[in-house]
């Protein structure tokens, strides 16, 4: 083996790594921490794709590299296999959805163990392991027992295609996110997690995470606090009262009328005879819309006048109430007080019904718009006149407070989180309904584990498939040996991913979740590195859970996840299109000039780069150069088992990190993984001999020249620097710069290479580990100390002096180090260099300015 052969050096390593358990995590709890995750993969059916290895692979950089700086580091992976995928499969096939689980983690295990991931892999957890989801159900109990788990029977998202329920997260434009299919609202029998107890706490702990802003923000947006009043309107020859919540009580004297939606519960009693009938059908078509289209702002409002009307406690006048879809029934009260001067919702109403509309907030002169949403002074609101529209929200407050007509209010978009599922492969509920009521089954009999079925079907009415399995759904209650019936729903598949990463900290535990002293010593994860896909659901769910563990006294930290960083998506390779019109190429920038234009895909040997654009070779045609997300229908799909065939692992995980920075959208580009393996091979040549396989005659075990120290340290500041700021990209880029400094070189001391390979070894661990072995060593790399890095080095011997003539430079000269400041010896130096002494030569010399350690300046005449 003399040559760098990726295929023989990889295997080789992973299987000492292995053997030695070379990464089990240590057990003693006196070093310092770090615990660095990944979002655990959910095991499809086709395996990894290019975007898992490129987080995994900066997670595994900062695993590598703290270990060598003395911390004890918690790099573990695991399986979030419950899901739908592996269910229709069962479905379509037969085949049990634990035996296609089995299957696919058990190639994905492969596949990272392939990539020399530095997992513990000791520590390995399936949420579909009864060991495992034995806890899960023990958590969904303490929500139970603390009234956070309720039944509801609840219009939800009901998908016939899946035959499930979706929650509003699972659903997007009125189709369900996975498949795409149509999904209507059906009132049904469900649990729900109370979630909205929690809300503002789950705002103020975004507080002091370091995670990046835009998910915060995404974070906060779904939480969506407001704060207004809630303000009761009489129902005018009515008992009735409406209560409205709204963030501008301050507007109340431009409350021209009111708004209920469809399925607000006083529809039906405040409607006059008269409009009965096309209230009626106007519910039935609000009925068919999603909440989306219902508040779309650029949609036709459509409504419908009820014949009542309430009466505005500010100004004692009556005004209409009307139905309309655009008020949504599941947030505030489901009701509003419509303010079209401030409104422009309401505006666009009132102008389509002939609303009467009133400004209570006086616009700027400039101002042409429709409703005026700004800041300004309160106008036509008798007592508030004049005031700014915060003072004036306070004094409206107080004033409904007194008359007794609304109060100051919060209110959250966040809604509860229907938590069950009609499916069969998720985690059973430890629950029994005796007499119909529900019961837990205490927790002493769990885990409630699946039942044995062959037919994963649902029924047609929306009954889950695990109805059909009689014998387990018809038990007896535990406690009292009376019959009982399961509980078919099974939890979403989030609930494993609420909480896998406390599992982590003690695996084997028994006696709880996790074992309090390794969660008190791992807590909170240090890094949590994922696709930003993730923003709000899973890590709102998993914070939820997090703080409802933390009041059970299970966890002694408020957040789980203090830093989040999320790998930017890697697109397909760019592609490039070039157009004909009538047979003659024609510029991508007119091709729109054009009705008839052929499209033509083009190869990379066709286009060459011209300033920031592409064009055909050879001509000034420009054309269009493009990354697509990659995806099978598009035949763009890069897999990584064949890269890391065709170039090993080490290649493929140092090109992923040499692509960009880690947080942006990237294109792939097969040609840059051949840079960098051509880079590793530099590297394997610089130090052994490829006809002998030896240590090249150039490594020696001499003391290392200050030259060379120079380089040397310049890498180590720079790569250090840069892996703690994660910009891995440039780290790799230093490393390329030292190898071809140290390519000139005639010697290559043994000490300057050990610190390199330590330097590329969390990058590169498979080469590093045999180079390393090769120079001597006959420990792993992995536990070595991380080279130092030494400032004194970085001064250079010499100090360069550019020389000025007339104030332009002209030549410059570098003096040893200890006559820098040598007035005398510097200029006689100056003025001796070649070229300047032709300027010189031509004038006197009339001034000679000298800046110590900086440049010296020569005036002639
Ligand atoms: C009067 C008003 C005047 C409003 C004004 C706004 C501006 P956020 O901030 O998103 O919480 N609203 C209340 N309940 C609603 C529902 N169920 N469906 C649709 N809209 C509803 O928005 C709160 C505002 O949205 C409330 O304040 C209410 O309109 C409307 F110049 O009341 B406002």
């Amino acid at each position: 083996m003399s040559s760098y052969k990726p295929e023989d050096i990889e295997s080789k390593w992973q299987e000492y790594w292995q053997e030695n358990k070379t990464f089990k995590t240590p057990e003693d709890h006196d070093k310092p921490k770090y615990y660095v995750l990944d979002m655990f993969p959910y095991p499809s059916g086709s395996g990894l794709h290019v975007g898992h290895p490129e987080g995994y692979t900066a997670t595994d950089i900062l695993a590598r590299y703290k270990r060598m700086n003395g911390f004890n580091v918690l790099h573990p992976i695991g399986w979030d296999a419950f899901g739908l995928p592996a269910e229709q499969y069962a479905v379509k096939t037969g085949t049990h959805p634990r035996e296609t689980t089995e299957k696919n983690v058990n190639r994905f295990r492969e596949q990272l163990q392939d990539l020399g991931f530095s997992y513990d892999w000791d520590r390995e957890v399936n949420t579909t392991d009864p060991d495992y989801y034995k806890w899960t159900q023990w958590i969904f109990l303490k929500l139970y027992e603390k009234g956070l788990a309720y039944e509801d029977d609840v219009p939800v998202n009901w998908c016939p295609e899946l035959g499930t329920v979706l929650a509003n997260e699972e659903v997007i434009d009125g189709k369900s996110e996975v498949g795409g299919y149509p999904v209507i609202k059906k009132p049904m029998r469900q649990w729900v997690l109370k979630i909205t107890e929690y809300a503002e706490r789950l705002l103020e702990g975004l507080d002091d995470l370091d995670w990046p802003d835009s998910t915060k923000k995404m974070q906060r947006d779904w939480i969506g606090k407001s704060i207004g009043a809630d303000i009761d309107f009489k129902v005018a020859d009515h008992d009735e009262e409406i209560r409205v919540f709204t963030t501008r009580p301050d507007t109340i004297f431009g409350a021209t009328y009111m708004v209920l939606a469809p399925e607000h519960d006083l529809v039906d009693e405040i409607t006059i005879e008269d409009q009965k009938e096309a209230v009626a059908n106007y519910r039935e078509e609000a009925a068919r819309k999603s909440d989306l289209e219902r508040t779309e702002l650029s949609d036709e409002k459509t409504g419908v006048f009820t014949g009542a009307y309430a009466i505005n406690p500010a100004t004692g006048e009556e005004i209409p109430i009307w139905v309309a879809d655009y008020v949504l029934v599941s947030y505030g009260t489901g009701a509003i007080m419509a303010v079209p001067g401030q409104d422009e919702r309401d505006w666009e109403f009132a102008e389509k019904f002939d609303l009467p509309i009133v400004r209570t907030v006086q616009p700027p002169e400039d101002f042409e718009g429709d409703a005026y949403t700004g800041e300004g002074k309160a106008i036509n609101s008798e007592f508030l006149n004049g005031l700014e529209v915060d003072e004036a929200k306070e004094k409206i407050i107080d004033w409904l407070e007194e008359h007794d007509a609304g109060k100051k209010a919060v209110n959250y978009k966040l809604r509860d989180w229907l938590f069950s599922r009609q499916r069969y492969w998720g985690e059973p509920f430890p629950i029994i309904h005796v007499d119909g009521e529900p019961k837990p089954v205490g927790e002493d009999n769990l885990p409630v584990t699946l039942p044995e079925m062959d037919d994963f079907e649902p029924t047609d009415d929306g009954n889950p498939p695990l109805a059909k399995a009689t014998d387990w759904v018809n038990t007896e209650d535990p406690e009292t040996g009376e019959p009982a019936k399961r509980e078919t729903n099974t939890m979403p598949q989030w609930a494993g991913s609420c909480w896998y990463y406390l599992r982590y900290c003690s695996p084997e535990f028994e006696g709880g979740p996790v074992d309090s002293d390794e969660e008190k010593y791992w807590m909170p994860v240090d890094m949590y590195v994922g696709g930003a896909e993730h923003s709000v659901l899973h890590l709102l769910y998993a914070r939820f859970w997090h703080k409802v563990l933390y009041d059970c006294g299970v966890v002694s930290t408020k957040e789980p996840f203090q830093r989040l960083v999320h790998q930017g998506m890697i697109l397909g390779e760019v592609e490039f299109t070039g157009y004909k019109h009538e047979g003659n190429w024609i510029s991508a920038n007119t091709k729109d000039d054009f009705e008839e234009v052929e499209r033509i895909k083009l190869d990379e040997e066709q286009v060459e780069k011209k300033g920031d654009d592409f064009v055909i070779e050879g001509t000034e045609i420009r054309v269009d150069a493009k990354a697509h997300k990659m995806s099978k229908s598009r035949g763009n799909v890069v897999n990584p088992d064949d890269i890391v065939d065709q170039y090993g692992a080490d290649s493929m995980r140092l090109y992923e990190m040499f692509m960009g920075p880690l947080e942006q959208v990237k294109p792939w580009s097969t040609q840059d993984v051949d840079g960098v393996y051509r880079f590793l091979g530099r590297v394997w040549r610089m130090i052994i001999d490829e006809d002998s396989g030896e240590l090249n005659d150039s490594v020696t075990d001499e003391e290392p020249p200050k030259e060379q120290l120079k380089v040397l340290h310049e890498c180590i500041q720079k790569v250090t620097g840069d892996i703690t700021d994660l910009s891995f990209n440039t780290a790799i880029s230093a490393m390329m710069i030292f190898v071809n400094e140290a390519n000139k070189w005639d010697n290559h001391p043994k000490s300057v290479l050990n610190s390199f390979i330590k330097l590329l070894s969390p990058f590169a661990p498979h080469i590093a580990e045999e180079i390393w072995y090769r120079l001597g060593h006959d420990e792993t790399i992995a536990y070595t100390d991380w080279p130092e890095f030494n400032e004194e080095y970085l001064v250079s011997d010499t100090q360069l002096y550019p020389i000025q003539v007339n104030g332009k430079v002209r030549g410059e000269i570098h003096v040893p180090r200890e006559k820098a400041k040598d007035k005398e010896y510097v200029l006689s130096e100056a003025k001796a260099e070649d070229n300047v002494q032709r300027y010189l030569e031509d004038g006197n010399l009339v001034k000679e300015i000298f800046v110590p350690e900086r440049i010296v300046n020569l005036v002639v005449k």
